[in-house]
Formats: structure tokens, sequence, C-alpha cells
């Protein structure tokens, strides 16, 4: 264990307080906000050198949220969602990290985080039950309660291309963008990927450079976002019962308020299915795969939806060889996240935009200033990874997370990841995840899931503050009968079907296990209640 010496470091003592957030995005923001309404002592340590988490780092051009701006925002203060306008149907980046700045300054978030500091060890101490937290700047923090906060899309994935490191130009992650203006015009780009941020990035690529050279492995299924200005009528009907609505949006799968079928695909006439296709394309956005209860259930039923979008990309892409490449064939529609584009499709009748098929001939190698694909070599200034993320497990294993008895989290997770309802693992007491594998998050607006995990946790440390425990932790038999609900409920559906970051395979020699739970947000939060209320059945505490 490198990290391990910073257990006994002579730097000083560690600096002591009752709750260590990891993490300043939505989640540890909410988190310290409610351990502060305990009356707890807590410190939010981030990398980063300001709030926002993902919103703070994916500041590639034309990054945006793919759920709606009413909803993807917090619920927990009716002065806040009252008081904050947001002016697009689908808020950017620079709004949603405005956003996050303004929250952090309204409740006065910002004297308890520590920023530039990157958390690397936290380790349990038996003899005290306490969690000792070290920092990259050798600080350390010594916590009753160590909370991960971390993010399930915040660990940036760089392939291992070889060559990569030869490359003289520029080389930009989408999801590690510079904060300084990027300059473009008159470069030949190159972008890798095209998953949610590829299709996001592309397009306005394409509007900067001299020419763009997209390298595609595989096509994505894609529906338009149809951002458009808020509509103020809309913004009123939502403000005028924003907690009634809010909580109608608990009671939907994904936690989000949407026009949800209750049909089988198959149980309608196919004209009728066109036209219902068709008004959702129109209305644009992910609630596209809402359309039929059993898309993500019945090949068949999700072939109709799979069959309308290729026809789609195939009117809108003018080189029919160009749109063949484009179609996805290889996975379900939905099986990966389904993206929201704007122009996407239409990016690739530019004159300036080359698709390349990683397919046919995958990347040779490359070099100082360009690509070799098969035989043919394509000279770049700048190179763009929209290459995805270390999903779900990947921000937590970069931390030596070490439990009862010297036991790694990484170690523990070798054969994929095992919480209890993603909140905790066995063998690491008053150590909480937010939104962890094993509780449905990245399927869901995640806002959402942050709310209910953070008020759930924070309910919980107000318990053990009340019986005046020394530690709450996952029962080995309440984790496995939990991953067992989660593999199965993963099981009758056809998300297992596509090689998604959902499964981990994205990342060499990750464990190729289905990570979130997909039974919906309505009946993961009626466990964690039943749970609660059943005197945290499942978890000892002592
Ligand atoms: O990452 P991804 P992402 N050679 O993993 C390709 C959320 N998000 O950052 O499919 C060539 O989806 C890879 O190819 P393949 C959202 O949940 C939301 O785009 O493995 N290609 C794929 O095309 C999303 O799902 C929003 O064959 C390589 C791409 O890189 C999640 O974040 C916006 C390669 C990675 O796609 C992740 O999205 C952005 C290689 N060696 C993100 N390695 C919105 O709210 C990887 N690829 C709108």
């Amino acid at each position: 264990q490198h990290t391990e010496a910073l257990d006994d470091q002579a730097g000083g003592e560690a600096v002591a307080c009752d709750v260590v957030i990891v993490g300043a995005g939505f989640a540890g923001m909410y988190m310290l906000h409610l351990a502060r309404g305990l009356g707890l002592s807590a410190v939010v340590l981030d990398a980063a050198y300001g709030v926002g988490g993902t919103w703070f780092w994916n500041r590639y051009p034309g990054a945006r949220c793919d759920v709606e701006s009413m909803q993807y925002s917090y619920s927990f203060s009716e002065e806040l969602q009252q008081e904050w306008h947001w002016t697009e149907r689908y808020a950017s980046q620079p709004e949603i990290l405005a956003y996050a700045n303004y929250v952090a300054k309204k409740f006065d978030l910002l004297r308890d985080i520590e920023f530039n500091t990157r958390v690397v060890r936290a380790s349990f101490q038996d003899e005290d039950c306490r969690w000792l937290v070290s920092t990259d700047r050798g600080t350390r923090y010594r916590a009753k309660w160590c909370i991960m906060a971390t993010g399930c899309l915040s660990a940036a994935q760089t392939p291992d291309i070889r060559g990569l490191d030869t490359f003289k130009g520029r080389v930009y992650h989408t999801g590690n963008w510079p904060h300084e203006a990027v300059n473009l015009s008159g470069q030949n780009v190159g972008a890798i990927g095209t998953g949610s941020s590829g299709i996001q990035v592309i397009p306005e690529l394409a509007a900067q450079a001299k020419h763009l050279y997209v390298f595609q492995r595989t096509p994505n299924f894609s529906i338009p976002a149809r951002n458009r200005p808020m509509d103020a009528e809309y913004e009123n009907w939502w403000k005028s019962n924003y907690a009634e609505r809010r909580a109608q949006a608990r009671t939907m799968p994904a936690g989000i308020l949407c026009d949800l079928g209750d049909k089988s695909a198959l149980a309608v006439a196919p004209e009728q299915r066109l036209q219902e296709y068709e008004r959702r394309w129109a209305a644009g956005g992910t609630a596209f795969t809402a359309a039929y209860s059993d898309l993500l259930r019945n090949g068949q039923s999700n072939e109709t939806a799979a069959q309308f979008v290729r026809e789609k990309i195939r009117r809108v892409v003018e080189d029919p060889q160009v749109a063949e490449l484009l179609t996805p064939v290889d996975h379900p529609i939905g099986a990966k996240r389904i993206c929201a584009d704007t122009k996407y499709f239409e990016t690739f009748n530019r004159e300036n935009v080359t698709l390349v098929d990683l397919r046919a001939n995958s990347i040779r190698e490359i070099s100082s200033n360009g690509i070799t694909v098969g035989s043919e070599f394509y000279e770049l200034d700048t190179l763009v990874l929209a290459t995805g993320f270390d999903a779900m497990t990947g921000a937590l294993n970069k931390i030596d997370i070490v439990g009862r008895q010297g036991l790694t989290l990484k170690e523990k997770w070798r054969d994929g990841p095992n919480t209890f309802l993603g909140l905790m693992s066995a063998g690491f007491p008053n150590l909480f995840i937010v939104t962890g594998p094993g509780s449905p998050s990245v399927l869901t607006n995640v806002i959402v899931a942050i709310e209910d995990n953070v008020e759930w946790i924070a309910e919980c440390i107000a318990h053990l503050v009340d019986v005046d425990a020394d530690y709450i932790e996952a029962t080995a038999s309440g984790e496995e009968t939990w991953m067992e609900q989660v593999r199965q409920a993963a099981e009758g559906t056809l998300y297992t079907q596509a090689k998604s970051w959902y499964l981990g395979v994205n990342i060499p020699g990750k464990p190729a296990v289905f990570m979130p739970y997909v039974g919906g947000v309505p009946a993961y939060q009626r466990v964690c209640q039943e749970v609660a209320a059943d005197g945290y059945k499942g978890f000892t505490i002592s």
C-alpha cells in the first residue's frame, strides 16, 4: 500500500471533525448543508478550485445536460427553486456551474470546502472508529463519518492507444477540458469517441475547425434535444406547484416527470406506433425511449424504436455510405445511454467533416502529427478525446480506501462492486457513498438520486448520534441479498446486451458487472425507507 505511510505521518495532528465529505459537486454540497443542520462539524475536500464536480470539469463546447433544467436542480429549498431562473429547456454547462456557485453562496458553503485538495487515502482506525483522511497537500483529517460524494462519471478515461504520448499537438479530454478558451480555427482536428460527450462536442468542433476527422468505433443512437429558450408558461407551470411536481417525478422510474407509456410497443398498430415515435422525435429529448413500457425489456419492441431512429439517420445524412456507418446496429436502443443532440447527424453533411470508421480498420498508431488507421494517415493539429469515464467505481478506486483489518475497497471490489443499497459496503464502517454502485443513480435524474441518498445518510447519522452509536456497517448478508436484487433487476432487461460503461467493459481489466440498480427510483426509495424504519435492518449498529 503505497500511501500507508500517510497514516502515521509525522506531519502533525490531523484536523478533527465529525464528517469528512469527499467531493464538492451536487452531492457533496448538499451533504455539507445537511450535516451542518445536524449540528455537526464538516469539511468538504475537492481537487478542483471550485464547486460543481462533473460540471466543473466537463467544460467542452456544447456540454449541456439532457435532463430538463426545471428538473435537473435541487428540490430541497423552495426559496432556491423559486428564485433561480433557467434560461433554456436544457441548461448549458456554464449555466449549471453558475447555479452550483449560486447555491454554494446562498447556503454559505464555501467556508467549509477545501479546494485544490485531492484525497489520496482514507483509512479506518479500528481503535477509535475514526476515518483518517489524507490529501495530496499533506493535510489530514480525522472524522467519525466519511462520505464519498465522488460522482459516478468523474474519472476520465484516456485510452491506451499506441503512440498517443508522442503526439505533438494539443490533446484535450472532454471530461477535463481546459478553463481557458481553446481556439481551433484553421486547425485539423481529430475527435475520438461518439458517446454523449462526443455527440455534443462534434458539431461544435466542426463549426470551428478547418477540418474535423471523427474516429468512430461504435455508432450511437441519438435523439434531437430540441433545446430552446425557456418558455415562461412552462417555467410557471413548474414553479406554481414545484413541490408537488417534484413529488410526482419521484414516482417515475427515472425520477423524471415525463410522458411514460404504459403499453407494450407490440400492443399497438404499426401506424399508431409510428405516430407516437414521430411525436416524440418532434418533441425531442431522451423521453423518446419512454414511449412504451417494454422498450428495454423486449427485443422485438425495442427493434421498432431502433428501426425508427435508423430511418431518421438515413434521411438526415446525405451520403448513404456515411449514413450506414452512423447507423447503430450492434445494440438495442437505450441499452447504452441514449444521447440527445443538437444537429449531430447533420454535422456529417458538412464539407469539412470526415467520418473515419474504426470498425473496418482500427487505429494503428498515433504519431507526432496524426493518426494512422489501416493504411490511411490523417494529419492533425489537435486531438479531442471524448472517450468516457471509469464509471461508478473509478473515482473511488483512485483513493486508497482501507477498511477493517487493512481490507482495501479496491481489493474487496476486484470482481465487481458489492454494496448494500449502493450506500455502504461491509468492512467499511461509517463510510457512506452517495449514488454508489448498486443504486439507481446513473439511470435516473442524478440530482434526485443525490438528494434521496444524502437525506437518507443525514437521517441515518442523526439516528446514530441519538443512540450514541460508535458505528454503522453493512452486514455481509444484507449486502448479498441486495446485490442479488441488483443482478436480478438487470437480468430481465436489454441493458446487458450492450458493451457499455454501465457494465464496465469500456475499461480494460474491469470486471463485467452491471453496476446500477435498474429497479427505478420508487422501488429503490421504498427499500431504503423500509430498511431505516426497520431499525436499519441489514446493517449492524454498535
Ligand atoms: O463516454 P462514453 P461519454 N478507440 O463511454 C469511444 C454522461 N454524459 O463521455 O462505444 C476508439 O459513453 C467509445 O467507443 P465504443 C452520460 O451518462 C451526459 O460520451 O467503446 N474509440 C465511445 O464512442 C454518458 O453516457 C451528458 O466502441 C474509443 C466513446 O469513446 C456518460 O456521461 C453529456 C476508444 C466513449 O463514450 C459517458 O459519456 C456527456 C478507443 N480506444 C456525458 N475508447 C449529457 O447530459 C473509447 N472510445 C448530455
